[in-house]
Formats: C-alpha cells, structure tokens, sequence
C-alpha cells in the first residue's frame, strides 16, 4: 500500500482530534460569559429572578413588548450594561437575540435581563410575530 493511503486517515483523525474540543467548548450553547457569570437572566411574574446567580450590571436600556410590538424597536448601551426585556401584555412573546431565543416563552409580566458583552448589532426578533423587531446597538 502507497505510503499516502494510510496517512491520509491519520492525518483526518489528527485534524479531527485537533478541532473537536474546539468545536465543543464553543458549541455549548450556554449563556455564561467568560467568567462564569450569566450573561441572560429570567424573572418570573413576580420579579424574582428563576436562575441563580443572576445578571449583574446596571440596567440602562429597556424593551417592552407591548400592543405585539417592541417598544422601542431601537436601544444603545454599552459592554457591560444589561438590556432589561418585558412582557407587558397578555399575548405571549420571545425575545431571540440574532436568531438564537434568549427567553423562552414570555409570559405578561415575564422579565428577561441580557448583558451586553460584545459590541456590535443584534437584531431582536420574536418567534409568534414576525412584524416585531428591534435593534440593540451595543458600543465599546
Ligand atoms: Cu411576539
């Protein structure tokens, strides 16, 4: 057998070898920074958070999901700072943050706290209503 035939698996399972772990470590799917601290928090109806620990970092923008609208469909804050999202009405919303949904099923009165940590545009969409949407701006 040419020398080429048998190192081409090996040299597949040392590429792979190689790339899982990566693609593991950055496919968990989870909403932790990369100190370990959430970056989403959810809050049931009374307020209190459903996840310890919660967000921390001040509030400085808010969306309200009301009349199957965000309100407003624009907010800015910057790295660090913790966009708060509502439920303000009895239809039930979401809030997916570039496609990927943050907050499960909102419930009125739900709140969902989302951290800023990386700058850039993050469009908000919500999955019953395709008419909502919205756009985070987050700055150094
Ligand atoms: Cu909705």
């Amino acid at each position: 057998m040419p020398l080429h035939v048998i190192q081409f698996p090996l040299l597949v399972a040392l590429t792979l070898a190689a790339v899982l772990p990566l693609a593991i470590a950055c496919g968990s799917g989870d909403s932790s920074g990369d100190d370990g601290v959430p970056t989403v928090e959810t809050r049931d109806g009374g307020g209190n958070p459903t996840q310890q620990p919660s967000v921390e970092g001040p509030v400085t923008a808010e969306i309200d999901q009301e009349d199957l609208t965000f309100i407003p469909e624009k907010v800015t804050l910057k790295v660090g700072e913790v966009l708060l999202i509502k439920n303000s009405e009895t239809a039930i919303h979401t809030a997916n943050i570039d496609g990927k949904n943050i907050t499960g099923n909102m419930k009125k009165g739900d709140e969902v706290r989302w951290k800023a940590t990386a700058p850039g545009e993050y469009k908000v969409t919500c999955d019953y209503h395709p008419q909502m949407k919205a756009t985070i701006t987050v700055t150094p």
